[in-house]
């Protein structure tokens, strides 16, 4: 057994939910009317309300334990002040620095961090400047029009998620592109639109040497010298890099002068933060982008000073717990009713899953409970057209965040409205369900004769109990943005804490890094294989025999 599980709190936690686990919602609702202030608050322009949980307030005391146990202040401090948390790759978890305000240093290997953000941060403003005015020129003299990110991950996922969130900001006259699939059809589409004179390739890579990168970077640069009389020199006004690994970007043969740099204290999933966040910059313009981490520094100080109680990443991160340790919940669903956070959930699985799944704890040891779970989702009201009957009927308990704007950037009609009362009754009719009187009377009324409601009825019936939490925001910005980010950078951490893994490596990435390396060489040359199990030899043979047939 692990400290964790035989800890007194766990066996506590347990026997209380043996004591909980069939109590309804809706009960907890009628015997307290002011439950829903009990478990809601507001925070700048958010409002959290957690009260549709199957919780009392018994079980929030004893999971506040379990986060003390944890020592989970220390922990969130070491973070803030660059100890080197990531164990198995001996490095700290910076991105907080990167959108740190106040001024305070932060060292790491004795050196002072921020005066190197700040630097990188203002040479990622002036570039902007030059784009947006037209004083960055393309080799014939014109205006950047195209802005290309090639990268994938980390390198990908976050900008092109806050692209697509805040392109209601977006500076006129430029468009984005993410390239990331290694498959020649992702580069090939994108390349089609472009005008070499005007396009702007941005290579992001941490390591630089990423397989998938470096190949559509390698093509993006072959086919910008094919379309510009392959004169070399022209690459400096088209080409730059998001990188740690200088030596790397200049045999790419990327002048370092347009490289922007970052370090290995930032981590991938988090680095949208960093020089990673250039795109978005460009995009949206630099000031909107610094909103953006004013915005989550916002969420650090709230994480970082609020009691746990009144912490809105430490409570949906034992929330979290509570279903995926005690009620078994294998996944959770993640509902943004905003159109513009379409990318939300793609961003958050790499975020949490990437982080949290892990079943090796910080000791070496292998872990005797779940740990993270399966994240998914996608807009609502779409998403109620498609899988929200397994969240109301299904065999499986979802809990799951539902996410609105009180105010749309696109107030046509009573759009809104109705967007807002799918949000507000999804939420009320996972808690409440429909039980057999309420769909009887509904039938009857409506003329269905008996026999047939025998046969409907069960149907019909919803048994509710389902969780959520609501985050009801004042509306997209920048800012706000920048915000829920950080509630769930935190969220996942607070959890990787408490289930004492290291959620800041990912040996799962590392390892298919490795194997297509070798199949790769492989499948070059026209010889059988023979160096894998039979299944693979077999994959492999196959494809040989069937190619350019
Ligand atoms: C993120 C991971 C991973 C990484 C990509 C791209 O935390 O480490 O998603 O971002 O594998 O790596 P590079 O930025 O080094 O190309």
């Amino acid at each position: 057994m692990s400290l964790l599980t035989e800890s007194k709190v766990w066996k506590d936690l347990n026997s209380h939910y043996n004591e909980i686990k069939s109590t309804k919602m809706i009960d907890l609702f009628e015997a307290d009317k002011d439950r829903f202030n009990k478990f809601s608050f507001e925070f700048d322009d958010i409002f959290f309300d957690y009260s549709k949980n199957i919780i009392t307030e018994k079980t929030i005391e004893l999971l506040i334990s379990l986060a003390e146990q944890s020592d989970l202040k220390i922990w969130i401090e070491k973070m803030f002040s660059g100890a080197k948390i990531n164990i198995t790759e001996n490095r700290a978890v910076l991105h907080v620095a990167l959108r740190q305000k106040n001024g305070d240093s932060v060292y790491v290997d004795g050196w002072d961090v921020l005066p190197k953000i700040k630097s990188v941060q203002n040479k990622m403003k002036d570039f902007c400047k030059n784009v947006h005015s037209g004083l960055w020129q393309g080799y014939s003299g014109k205006k950047v029009t195209d802005i290309v990110n090639i990268g994938i991950g980390g390198s990908d996922l976050g900008p092109a998620m806050v692209c697509d969130a805040l392109k209601y900001y977006a500076v006129e006259g430029l468009n984005v592109h993410f390239v990331s699939n290694v498959d020649g059809t992702h580069i090939s589409e994108t390349l089609k639109k472009l005008n070499p004179e005007t396009v702007l390739f941005v290579v992001a890579s941490k390591t630089f040497t990423t397989q998938e990168t470096i190949a559509n970077a390698t093509t993006a640069k072959k086919w910008f010298l094919e379309k510009t009389g392959n004169n070399e020199k022209n690459i400096e006004k088209h080409f730059i890099a998001l990188s740690t690994n200088e030596e790397a970007v200049k045999n790419f043969g990327i002048n370092t002068n347009n490289m922007f740099e970052f370090w290995n204290w930032v981590g991938g999933r988090f680095s949208l933060w960093s020089a990673i966040g250039l795109p978005i910059a460009l995009y949206i313009g630099y000031d909107n982008y610094d909103k953006l981490l004013e915005g989550a520094y916002k969420m650090d100080l709230h994480f970082r000073n609020a009691p746990f109680e009144k912490n809105i990443p430490v409570l949906l991160a034992l929330l979290g717990v509570w279903y995926n340790n005690f009620f078994g919940c294998r996944t959770y669903a993640i509902i943004p009713y905003d159109q513009y956070l379409e990318k939300l959930t793609d961003y958050l699985q790499q975020l949490d899953m990437e982080s949290n799944g892990k079943y090796v704890d910080k000791n070496g040891e292998f872990v005797d409970y779940t740990t993270g779970p399966v994240i998914w989702g996608k807009p609502g009201t779409n998403a109620q057209h498609s899988f929200f009957q397994l969240i109301h009927q299904g065999t499986q308990l979802i809990p799951a965040d539902f996410l609105c704007p009180i105010e749309n950037l696109n107030d046509i009609g009573e759009h809104h409205q109705i967007l807002l009362s799918n949000f507000f009754g999804q939420t009320e009719a996972l808690m409440k369900g429909k039980n057999e009187n309420e769909v009887l009377l509904e039938l009857r009324k409506s003329g269905v004769p008996d026999d047939k409601i025998k046969i409907i009825l069960n149907h019909k019936v919803f048994q509710g109990n389902k969780p959520t939490n609501s985050i009801l925001y004042q509306k997209l910005t920048p800012e706000l943005l920048g915000k829920i980010l950080a509630i769930y950078e935190h969220k996942v951490f607070v959890q990787g804490i408490i289930w004492n893994i290291n959620s800041f490596d990912q040996w799962g990435v590392e390892l298919g890094k490795q194997l297509a390396g070798k199949i790769l060489s492989e499948l070059k040359i026209p010889d059988k294989i023979s160096s894998h199990d039979c299944s693979t030899n077999g994959l492999i043979n196959y494809y040989k025999s069937k190619k350019n047939k």
